[in-house]
């Protein structure tokens, strides 16, 4: 792994299967983030941008789709994060870096295989207020973007529907921050897999930049691993990020969001992003509207936006 890709390729997943059946409108997040100029934006940061149009998923979707257990849409979310690994792994291939743009999070199934496949050596950053690592056997909800942590690294085998998905994901070679709303089982997951974790509690006593420091000591002590960022907008705090699904206090403010990015940059090991979880349905027109620019404004960091 030599040179940094030049290339961005928009990846706009607009899905919602994955997410909170309840609170639709996670799949109308690709289009606010394009239509509020994210193209033009990267171009102006020097960056070739391809973009031809969001993944159309339609023909995917099954006709009939009961829960496999307490799974729900399981046949669904397998197909579209299948037709999402291959797009995405498709652009990590040819040299260019995918910006995967969600839609609920059950599509780092789709985006990080994508991204293990074209380099088997990536870690993983995983920005988010929840672990997202519920397997079959512990979930509650069944609501698939609680899940794919579990999926990526092997932890919920046993779903025909799932069988193209390798597990390969080390559990040493991912590391979340954010953290602060966490299922009883997955503590216990954490734990049992020495998966590290740094929470808003870390990010109180230590600072971003030190926890952003020690999470990439983590997953690359020797800065030479290729990174998959996979940022929930639901990591910053409500107050910044408000049209989310699953809005929990005490989160990241708008620098520390940005810190993170800023930091992933500076390292240039970048290979692949994800931006997830917009849901234009949720708050008023300013919130949509704030939720929007934080979301490009996030991405414009990691690709390389500075402030002078
Ligand atoms: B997101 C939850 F129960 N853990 O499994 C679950 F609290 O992608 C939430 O981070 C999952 O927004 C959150 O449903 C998924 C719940
Ligand atoms: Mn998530
Ligand atoms: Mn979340
Ligand atoms: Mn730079």
């Amino acid at each position: 792994f030599l040179s940094s890709p030049k290339t961005v390729a928009i990846v706009g997943c607009p899905f919602g299967g994955g997410g909170i059946p309840t609170k639709a409108g996670v799949d109308k997040g690709p289009s606010h983030i394009v239509d509020a100029g994210l193209v033009t934006q990267l171009e102006e940061l020097g960056w070739k941008v391809e973009f031809d149009g969001h993944q159309r998923f339609e023909s995917l979707v099954p006709e009939n789709d009961p829960p496999i257990g307490k799974l729900k849409n399981p046949r669904t979310v397998s197909a579209v994060c299948e037709s999402v690994a291959k797009v995405v792994g498709g652009h990590a291939r040819a040299g260019r870096l995918p910006v995967s743009l969600g839609g609920d999070h059950s599509l780092a199934m789709g985006t990080i295989s994508g991204t293990l496949d074209a380099y088997p050596d990536a870690c993983v950053i995983y920005v988010d207020a929840h672990t997202d690592i519920n397997t079959v056997a512990t979930t509650d909800s069944g609501n698939m973007h609680g899940m794919p942590v579990s999926f990526l690294m092997g932890l919920s085998s046993g779903v025909d529907a799932f069988a193209w998905l390798k597990g390969a994901l080390r559990p040493e070679r991912m590391v979340y921050i954010g953290l602060r709303d966490l299922d009883a089982s997955e503590k216990r997951i954490l734990r049992e897999n020495s998966i590290r974790a740094f929470s808003m509690r870390d990010v109180d006593r230590h600072g971003i930049c030190r926890v952003v420091g020690m999470a990439l000591d983590r997953v690359n002590p020797d800065r030479d691993r290729p990174i998959h960022l996979s940022f929930d907008i639901d990591a910053l705090d409500p107050s910044v990020a408000p049209s989310t699904v699953l809005p929990v206090q005490g989160g990241l403010t708008f620098r520390e969001g940005h810190s993170v990015c800023d930091a992933i940059h500076e390292t240039g090991l970048l290979v692949a992003l994800d931006l997830v979880e917009v849901n234009p349905s949720i708050g008023d027109v300013k919130d949509v509207q704030q939720t929007v620019r934080v979301a490009c404004s996030l991405i414009r960091t990691a690709l390389g936006e500075t402030l002078v």
